[in-house]
Parts: C-alpha cells; sequence; structure tokens
C-alpha cells in the first residue's frame, strides 16, 4: 500500500554532550560545566498530505531550575543563513531525522522545549495569501502545495513530560516525537494548515516500543465499528499513559470533564505491509511504564482542537469516536512489546 497513510512519527534526534565545569562548587548540573547534546526529529500520520516540509530555524531548551532565565537556542540554520527543510513524513515508525549531533550545552536537567519554525505568517489571511515556498508547508496527495501556519497561542512550546538529563562531562541523545495526527489540521474554512507544537521529547536509550498487527476484519468495515468500508483509511492505534484507561479522542477537554476518557500521549498509523500483507503499526520511543493502547477505524473523525475556533465544539474537538479492543502494555528500555489486535 501507499506509504503514506503509514504513521509519521518525526523524531528529531538529539544528541547533548555535557563538558567542563565552571565553578565546581554544586553536584548539581544546573549549577555548572555542559554537556553534549544531540537531537533527532521522528512524527505520527494523517491521510490527505503526501509530504509535511517543515522548516526549522531553532531549538530552545529550558533546564528545569532556570526560572525566567533566557532559554538555551541552538541555532539549525544551514551556513547559507537558510533554515533546515526536511519533510517529516520520511521519519516514521521509529525512522529519524538528525537535527544535530553533540553541540555543548549547559549539564542539567531539561523540561520545556519549543521548535522554531520559519511559517512568516502572524494571522490566518495573511497565511492563505503566502506562497507555500516562503515557509514551512505541506504537500497534499492531490496535488498543490499549502502553508502552514503556526498559531500565536500555540507558539510556546512544550513542557517536557520526560525531562532528560544532559550530564557534567558527559552526553546525551533525544528524539523529539512529532505527532502529527494531534499536530496538523485544517480547521473548517481555512486554507492553510495549523500547526499546534504536540510533541514529546525522549531520551533515546531510555525508551522502548509497542508493536503489532491489526486483524482486516477490524478495519475493513465488516464489524460495523469504522467510519467507511475502505480498509486503507482512517486506522490508527492509540496510547494512554498507565494501565485500564478508557481510550478517548485528540481533545482540549480534561479526563474528568470528559466521562473519564483519557486522553493519548501519542499515536500511530496503521498500514499494509507490502511484503506480508498484514495491517501493522509501530509506535516508538515511549518511556518506560504501563500503558493503554487502543484501535479505531475512526480516526479520520477526531478533530484536533483549534484554540483559535468560533466556537466551544471547535476549541475543544470533542469527537465521540469509537476504539476497539483497549489492551494494557508495559513498555521497558530497549524492549519491543506485542500487542496484536484483537487480543489473544
Ligand atoms: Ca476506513
Ligand atoms: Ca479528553
Ligand atoms: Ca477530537
Ligand atoms: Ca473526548
Amino acid at each position: 500500500m501507499n506509504n503514506i497513510t503509514r504513521s509519521m512519527l518525526v523524531a528529531l534526534a538529539l544528541l547533548l554532550n555535557a563538558c567542563g565545569s565552571d565553578s565546581g562548587s554544586s553536584d548539581n548540573d544546573s549549577n555548572g560545566g555542559t554537556g553534549s547534546l544531540s537531537v533527532g526529529i521522528t512524527d505520527a500520520a494523517i491521510d490527505e498530505v503526501s509530504a509535511v516540509n517543515l522548516r526549522v530555524l531553532a531549538l530552545q531548551l529550558r533546564r528545569q531550575n532556570d526560572g525566567a532565565k533566557d532559554a538555551i537556542e541552538i541555532d539549525l540554520r544551514n551556513p547559507d543563513g537558510t533554515a533546515l527543510e526536511f519533510n517529516l513524513l520520511n521519519y516514521q515508525q521509529g525512522e529519524t531525522f538528525p537535527l544535530f549531533n553533540d553541540e555543548r550545552v549547559p549539564a542539567g536537567v531539561y523540561a520545556h522545549a519549543r521548535l522554531v519554525l520559519e511559517a512568516p505568517a502572524k494571522t490566518p489571511v495573511v497565511c492563505a495569501g503566502q506562497d507555500p515556498m516562503d515557509g514551512s508547508h505541506v504537500v497534499k496527495k492531490a496535488g498543490g502545495e499549502v502553508p502552514i501556519f503556526v498559531p500565536s497561542g500555540s507558539n510556546n512550546g512544550v513542557k517536557l513530560a520526560s525531562p532528560f538529563r544532559v550530564p557534567r562531562d558527559g552526553e546525551a541523545a533525544v528524539v523529539i516525537d512529532f505527532d502529527l495526527r494531534q499536530a496538523l489540521h485544517r480547521p473548517s474554512g481555512q486554507t492553510c494548515y495549523f500547526l499546534r507544537p504536540v510533541f514529546r521529547v525522549e531520551a533515546v536509550k531510555d525508551t522502548g516500543r509497542i508493536v503489532g498487527t491489526v486483524l482486516l476484519s477490524m478495519l475493513d468495515g465488516t464489524n460495523e465499528l469504522c467510519s467507511d468500508n475502505d480498509p486503507e483509511t482512517g486506522n490508527a492505534i492509540y496510547v494512554y499513559r498507565e494501565e485500564n484507561q478508557t481510550p478517548g479522542d485528540i481533545d482540549a477537554v480534561d479526563d474528568a470533564d470528559d466521562n473519564g476518557q483519557a486522553d493519548p500521549v501519542a499515536t500511530a498509523t496503521v498500514r499494509q505491509d507490502d511484503v506480508t500483507g498484514d495491517y501493522e503499526y509501530v509506535v516508538s520511543f515511549l518511556s518506560p511504564g504501563n500503558y493503554t493502547v487502543a484501535f479505531t477505524c475512526q480516526a479520520d473523525l477526531d478533530r484536533i482542537p483549534n484554540p483559535d475556533g468560533l466556537t466551544d465544539d471547535e476549541i475543544q474537538a470533542n469527537d465521540d469516536i469509537v476504539f476497539q479492543d483497549p489492551q494494557n502494555a508495559v513498555v521497558e528500555a530497549g524492549k519491543t512489546t506485542v500487542i496484536p489486535f484483537p487480543s489473544p
């Protein structure tokens, strides 16, 4: 099958090396020295685009205890000053694009990250009139390039659920997992694709993955739980932190106000293997722990929140999509956990 419907996992691999020590007065990494950092990027999927060409200018990182200090900025532009451009869709299913390697950064625990993208339009209207080639843009399957708009309110970066440490005189490799299913959408009535900063940053050596197959009868419409009878569309695996969670959609409603439904921490597109014909998924770069994993063949009906929406419904994007066969999964560092659908 086409490889466009697969999960777009954009891993931004970041390798950090800490070095030196300027004060030596504390064993707290935040108080001196640097380390080496390397970062790669990977992603998860949407069905209607054939390329998501991000132009990245910089990565900003903030340590846990830095308070109001300026973020540490790593310039990612090419030597000629142009943005670093790559197609996120080329880095999926555990593949990563190296953003940089062995960059010297202050040692410490990093808890906040922001990717600075080239996306010049300040409003959706300006974006609609912009030449797509002037910044980050998508290429539609149906043909044509469309600019990417980054709403100002969603340009503040993300607080990391799994802060990572760059040891003094040591090194760290992290991956930025950009979940496009949760990040990229085109609100109704809009020309541009909107990009929310929905990504995770994980220390590569401390992560594991979940893989599995999905039986054809769960996704071809025969069980009447799918959005259509096309086995190529709308199929995704949603992953939730902690076991025994009630699977929920991608929305801006907290669990407690959402009938106890959890919000996914990661998603992966189910795709057909060209050789075996099996429908498969891979969720990479998960920190160790307990998870709930569920399948849906209605992912195409799952809207994502639009903070600039005109109605509460658009802002929250709370959708009642059907999940099949939620199962618990344990992830261990360096290991692969196999979760087939249906459960054995
Ligand atoms: Ca379908
Ligand atoms: Ca929710
Ligand atoms: Ca939704
Ligand atoms: Ca919900």
